[in-house]
């Protein structure tokens, strides 16, 4: 069930509104809204219910300095203004919901937008996220906790598309493909049809990164490259170079679970649709 109110579709219309933005990266604030809405979501643990984006509670540390983060400041800051402005709107819904309208830019995404309403939430330990120097075994791992198949590993991972790396906020460099605002399966053909090396520019002392062979403006992060090294993870990427319909299928629904992970809701979810909720619960 979505949510849709007149309220909601105001917020929506502010995020849009803010999408655009001449001067930063490629132009747009949307990859690092969708980043921040899977990095709040990305700490869930299966094993304890732990983590997830409800409290949003990368507004506090340990999670608000994990590197892993880093950057997303901006990004909450970013938003900032929305929320002064819709104060019924809690951090977590807002954060879930800028990811899943700059996504809408592309894509028609189907997944479920909304949060719940958490009475209390714990701020998740550091480590939760992956880390982009390390494999397909690592993936599994992270992504398993949050009770994900290969195939919503290979899925979700296509977000590549989108964006770029900073040095000054992971030390990596660079953007995925040759249109970091365009949401596509661009990200699996590049691993494909690509021919990718390590960097090893002379000036280059940034951890360990790929390039494409030709006009080595492309980048990959050693856990896109585990997407082509592992044969199981190999297949998926070839489906979805070969069918975006497929990729965008599957993307919505897996980047929809994952923005519901953890996620508690209001017994009486009916209510929602006449309009915000009165007291926000999980600021
Ligand atoms: Fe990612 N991602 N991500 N990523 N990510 C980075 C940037 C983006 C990993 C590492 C990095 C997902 C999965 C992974 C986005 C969406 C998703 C960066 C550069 C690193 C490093 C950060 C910087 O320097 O600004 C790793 C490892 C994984 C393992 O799976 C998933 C899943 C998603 C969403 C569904 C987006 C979008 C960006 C671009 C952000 C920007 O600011 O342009």
């Amino acid at each position: 069930m979505s949510i849709v109110t007149p309220a909601y579709i105001q917020v929506e219309d502010d995020i849009r509104a803010i999408l655009r933005k001449p001067g930063y990266d490629n132009g747009n604030i949307g990859p690092v809204l969708v980043r921040l809405a899977w990095h709040s979501a990305g700490t869930f643990s299966g094993l304890d219910g732990s983590g997830g984006s409800n409290g949003a509670t990368m507004r506090f540390a340990p999670e608000s300095t994990d590197p892993a983060n880093a950057g997303l400041d901006i990004a909450r800051a970013f938003l900032e203004p929305i929320k002064q402005k819709h104060p019924w709107i809690s951090y977590a819904d807002l954060w879930t919901l800028a990811g899943v309208v700059s996504l809408r830019h592309w894509a028609d995404l189907a997944g479920q937008v909304e949060s719940g309403c958490p009475v209390r939430s714990r701020v998740p330990p550091n480590g939760r996220l992956p880390d982009a120097a390390l494999d397909a075994t690592h993936l599994r791992a992270i992504f398993g906790r949050m009770g994900f198949t290969d195939r919503d590993i290979v899925a979700l991972s296509g977000a590549h598309a989108l964006g770029m790396c900073h040095t000054d906020r992971s030390g990596y460099d660079g953007v995925w493909t040759h249109y970091p605002n365009q949401f596509s399966n661009l990200l699996y053909k590049n691993l494909l049809e690509m021919t990718w090396v390590k960097r090893d520019w002379d000036d280059w002392d940034g951890p360990e990164q790929y390039m494409n062979v030709g006009d080595e403006q492309l980048m990959m992060l050693p856990t896109d490259m585990a997407l082509i090294w592992d044969p199981e993870f190999k297949k998926y990427v070839e489906e979805y170079a070969a069918n975006q319909d497929v990729f965008f299928k599957d993307f919505s629904c897996a980047f929809g679970r994952l923005l519901e992970l953890g996620v508690t809701r209001d017994e009486n979810i009916e209510g929602h649709e006449e309009g915000p909720r009165g007291a926000p619960q999980n600021e």
